[in-house]
């Protein structure tokens, strides 16, 4: 019995050590997040607001925010990961017309307008990744705030 138990020993560090490199999602309520380069990231099986999305990120995890994307790498995976299909994003210009920020606070440092975008359209202020565009180029477009969306949140992984 002993023997079996330092035999195991070796694996169950192993495990333990993985776990922790490789960072990890929230449990909570049981969403599948999809882990990429430090972060986590859930597309709501159902369409709202961009007015109403915005806190609910925050409602699934303290900590969570729409999902706010900083280079082309990272709005590729998003596009591939959840295939393309329309969805929310953080970034907007509601407080100030033409003054796009993100919810979660980060810097605005990449944005991938598609083209003619953002065009404030009987006054767009909230930006979505359409799906509408053939082929998909997972380039942004500025959409009313009300309108009925797929919306993709993001929060830290735990290291
Ligand atoms: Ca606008
Ligand atoms: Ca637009």
């Amino acid at each position: 019995m002993q023997a079996f138990g330092l035999m195991l020993a070796p694996v169950l560090i192993c495990l333990l050590s993985l776990g922790g490199a490789e960072g990890s999602c929230p449990t909570e309520l049981g969403l599948d997040w999809k882990e990429n380069d430090g972060f986590c990231y859930w597309y709501s099986p159902f369409k709202t607001s961009w007015t109403q999305a915005s806190p609910a990120c925050g409602v699934i995890h303290p900590n969570a925010s729409l999902a706010s994307v900083h280079n082309l790498l990272e709005n590729a995976w998003i596009m591939e990961t959840f295939q393309q299909m329309d969805m929310w994003l953080g970034l907007n210009d509601v407080a100030e017309e033409g003054q796009f920020v993100w919810t979660d606070g980060s810097p605005v440092d990449f944005t991938y307008w598609a083209a003619e975008q953002p065009d404030n359209y009987h006054d767009q202020d909230c930006a979505h990744m359409p799906d509408e565009v053939e082929p998909a180029t997972g380039q942004w477009d500025d959409e009313l705030c009300s309108e009925e969306r797929n919306f993709l949140c993001k929060v830290a992984a735990t290291p």
